[in-house]
């Protein structure tokens, strides 16, 4: 509780997030299973790694390891957007980063909703990778405005759900019964609706158009489609996952496995065929079915610079343009090994990665450094190259657009790829949402030279070198 006796943010996000993960396991069984695998996994990794254990220990909550760390939604209409943001604002989570899907094949460009500051991620890092359908992408002019006609219709927020999070704006906050509540009446918004608000005919065309605009549009709400929790091996899950009669994507999205792991690696298990019913002209309901929802597993590393950026962006390329990984899993294995020979280009110690300003590095004191006692000088490669410092990595908390693309793709089944061409359009994204999406790499920065600050006043005579 804050001073005026709000609940804060952090605590409501929580609520939230446990409530999302409870309603999740009911609706998809599978993903329970995924999640009792994820911490069997981390049991046994923190069991035969003492070491890491005592790291954790140090830096995160133990107990809370295997929980969700983030969770995706399609939206249909700005107005859906603009109002999710006012929504997850009350939980503390800001828009953060722009991803163009399109290029991928994807027609929807995308934000996550997250906490930032250490403070916050620490409480709870949950986040939602949030998409709005590019509608502008579908080609037929009379399925388009049929679209828009549906989706204006709907109201994927309850009355109370509005007016709450009215209240939390007006206020500055929310009393534990009005947060409550609120937790409750929001979970409506993610809930899984076994009825379509289509006909069959209509389900049909739009999935002929693309897979996910018959996701979006041909339902209630916008269902939560994934969850996914952190794994501390995501390799051993990946493996594991066939023996607990799940099956796993292809491979595992984003860099190699490496000593220092960097940004990202995520993999899922493919989204499962539901039952659906559809509706039917005299008021009777027909039954089909929809493939959409799914679990995920993630595990992340260092926060990277732009420049070590685009040297990720530059060797993920070349890795595809040697080979493209099958949906099929068929060339999994070389391709894994590809991925992990062109990595080799990429500097595998932290301080190799620092040297190279490569990745974000929070700094702090030394023992040697703390009894320094005021130290006269600007230099600080020096001092940390004196033990003055230490330098830890800094968590990357954001997504990745091909990674992105591949969970999406691997999703929707087979033979969903299909072209669009490259059309980013932050500036509209950003006028939808209401707001400016924040930048990660200042972001990242920022908290960098915050940490090396803090070690500057505590030198006295040292000014920070830039
Ligand atoms: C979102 C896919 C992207 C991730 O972890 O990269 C995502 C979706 O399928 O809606 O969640
Ligand atoms: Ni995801």
């Amino acid at each position: 509780m804050d001073n005026r006796g709000f609940i804060t943010p952090d605590h409501i996000r929580s609520a939230f997030s446990a409530a999302m993960s409870a309603m999740y396991r009911t609706e998809v069984p599978a993903y329970g299973t995924l999640m009792d695998l994820v911490a069997s996994v981390n049991d046994e990794t923190l069991r035969s790694d003492p070491a890491l254990r005592l790291r954790l220990e140090a830096m995160d909550s133990l107990d809370r390891i295997s929980e969700e760390r983030h969770g995706a939604i399609r939206l249909g209409t700005p107005a859906e957007l603009s109002m999710m943001r006012r929504v997850f604002a009350v939980m503390g989570m800001v828009p953060v980063g722009y991803y163009d899907l399109s290029p991928a094949g994807v027609p929807v460009h995308s934000t996550a909703f997250r906490p930032v500051g250490a403070e916050a991620l620490s409480r709870n890092p949950f986040r939602v990778f949030t998409s709005l359908l590019r509608i502008d992408l579908i080609d037929d002019e009379t399925l388009r405005a049929e679209a828009e006609r549906i989706l204006s219709e709907r109201r994927i927020f309850t009355g109370t759900a509005v007016a709450l999070t009215e209240k939390a704006e007006r206020q500055g906050g929310l009393h534990e019964d009005d947060a409550d509540r609120f937790v409750a009446e929001i979970l409506e918004t993610f809930r899984w609706h076994d009825q379509a608000c289509v006909s069959l005919d209509m389900y049909n065309s739009l999935h002929q158009a693309h897979r996910l605009i018959a996701d979006v549009v041909s339902f209630r709400g916008p269902h939560i489609n994934h969850l996914t929790p952190r794994t501390l091996d995501i390799d051993a899950v990946q493996v594991g996952m066939p023996a607990h009669g799940i099956a796993p994507k292809a491979i595992v999205e984003g860099p190699p496995s490496r000593l220092c792991p960097i940004l990202l690696r995520q993999t899922s298990f493919k989204a499962l065929d539901e039952v659906v019913s559809f509706k039917s002209g005299d008021g009777a309901w027909v039954a089909g079915s929809h493939t959409a929802r799914f679990g995920e597993i993630e595990q992340r590393g260092i926060a990277l610079t732009p420049k070590g950026r685009v040297l990720y962006d530059s060797l993920l390329e070349a890795t595809r343009a040697i080979i493209r990984p099958g949906a099929d899993g068929s060339n999994a294995a070389d391709y894994a090994q590809t991925l992990s020979q062109t990595f080799e280009a990429f500097p595998d110690t932290w301080e190799s990665i620092r040297a190279a300003n490569l990745g974000y590095f929070r700094y702090s004191l030394t023992e040697r450094g703390r009894h320094a006692g005021s130290v006269m000088t600007d230099d600080f490669k020096h001092l940390v190259a004196e033990g003055f410092f230490r330098f830890d990595p800094i968590v990357y908390e954001d997504f990745l657009p091909v990674s992105a693309a591949g969970i999406f793709q691997s999703n929707l089944g087979d033979g969903a790829i299909q072209e669009f061409v490259a059309s980013p359009n932050q500036k509209r994204f950003e006028s939808d949402l209401g707001v400016g999406v924040l930048s990660e790499f200042e972001h990242y920065a920022a908290i960098e030279q915050a940490s090396i600050e803090t070690c500057r006043q505590a030198l006295g005579g040292l000014r920070a070198a830039e």
